[in-house]
């Protein structure tokens, strides 16, 4: 255990701040910690897990980095890539919006557009990463991006000392959960509760819980694109299995609202896909919740992973704003 944070004292990631919030404690009945994830370089979580990956396969000789991402995976792989001196390809889908292929060519990494989701865009950095030296890298599913992800829950137990009563999380394909279930086993807090958040329409773990098995949705409908993975990792299922694992669901409306009322509150713009789990805090289902028996009445707080995303800027939430018919 100690040996992960001597290696990722050394990563390319921040020790992020853990700051209460009075806004989101208030809307959620009980006191809410935020993990500001989006503080990191190139704003989120990524950084922690891609950047160990990354490193790792530079140690065994990796030429050029191919990355497939919604894109803050790509923005960490090229950021990483730029650290380590070794030159990326990005993958994007075409439901990738401009600014971030621009924010991407920015980084120095060469873009590919490709397919119209996600996972269509992995199968073609697949092929790329056939190429001699190159090497893939996956935005969620791989154990090292686990063991990277981890060292949040690890800051959060020396910025909190107490375990939190819950903690909130995004989930896209299961790389986040997947994190932070190892990062809770290695400090022996296991048997805190996680609330898994989705937006309807990318919502590929809560069909595969309810099917008991991987189930691959149809077709990603929502705007939070970083969620948009259509099938979770195996690991994101057995992750459910080990632990005490709630998966809700949001509209993307309030995921929307969520973003909006944050940057009120506290000052931040995240994207959709981080707005999902704020909107649990702001729109009651926290409560929902415990009046179900899914948590307890009487939680002490809850922890939020701010998880951030780099794809939003003042012009595109307006027009998420028009898309979904908001005022
Ligand atoms: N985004 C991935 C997958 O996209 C990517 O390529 O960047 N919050 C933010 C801001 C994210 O960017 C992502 C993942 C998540 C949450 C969900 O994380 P996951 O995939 O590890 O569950 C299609």
């Amino acid at each position: 255990m100690t040996a992960v944070v001597e290696r990722h004292g050394r990563g390319f990631h921040l020790v992020t701040p853990v700051l209460e919030s009075i806004a989101l404690s208030k809307a959620a009945g009980t006191r809410v910690y935020m993990k500001l994830e989006n503080v990191q370089p190139t704003g989120s979580f990524k950084i922690r897990g891609i950047g160990y990956f990354c490193q790792e396969a530079a140690k065994k000789g990796c030429k050029h980095f191919v990355c497939s991402t919604g894109g803050n995976a790509g923005l960490a792989t090229a950021y990483a890539a730029k650290k380590l001196g070794i030159s990326a390809t990005i993958v994007v889908p075409t439901n990738t919006s401009q600014a971030t292929v621009q924010k991407l060519e920015e980084q120095g990494v060469k873009v590919e557009v490709f397919g119209k989701v996600w996972d269509d865009a992995y199968i073609k950095a697949l092929a790329l990463a056939e190429t001699e030296g190159w090497v893939s890298v996956h935005p969620f599913d791989h154990p090292l991006l686990w063991e990277g992800h981890a060292t949040m829950v690890r800051e959060l137990k020396e910025s909190l000392g107490a375990k939190p009563g819950a903690i909130v999380l995004a989930v896209g394909g299961g790389g986040l959960l997947a994190g932070v279930v190892a990062g809770l086993q290695d400090v022996g807090w296991q048997d805190v509760p996680i609330v898994a958040v989705e937006t309807k329409g990318a919502d590929s773990f809560n069909a595969s819980l309810r099917a008991g098995r991987l189930v691959t949705l149809p077709q990603i409908t929502s705007v939070a694109k970083s969620l948009g993975a259509k099938t979770v990792c195996v690991r994101a299922l057995e992750c459910a299995s080990e632990g005490q694992v709630i998966s809700q669901l949001v509209e993307d409306v309030e995921a929307v609202q969520a973003i909006e009322q944050f940057l009120d509150d506290e000052r931040l713009l995240v994207e959709p896909a981080c707005g999902a789990p704020l909107a649990l805090l702001y729109t009651g289902y926290v409560q929902q919740l415990q009046q179900e028996g899914h948590l307890k009445p009487d939680l002490d707080s809850i922890v939020i992973i701010v998880c951030g995303g780099s794809s939003i800027q003042m012009a595109g939430l307006q027009a998420l704003k028009a898309q979904l018919g908001m005022k």
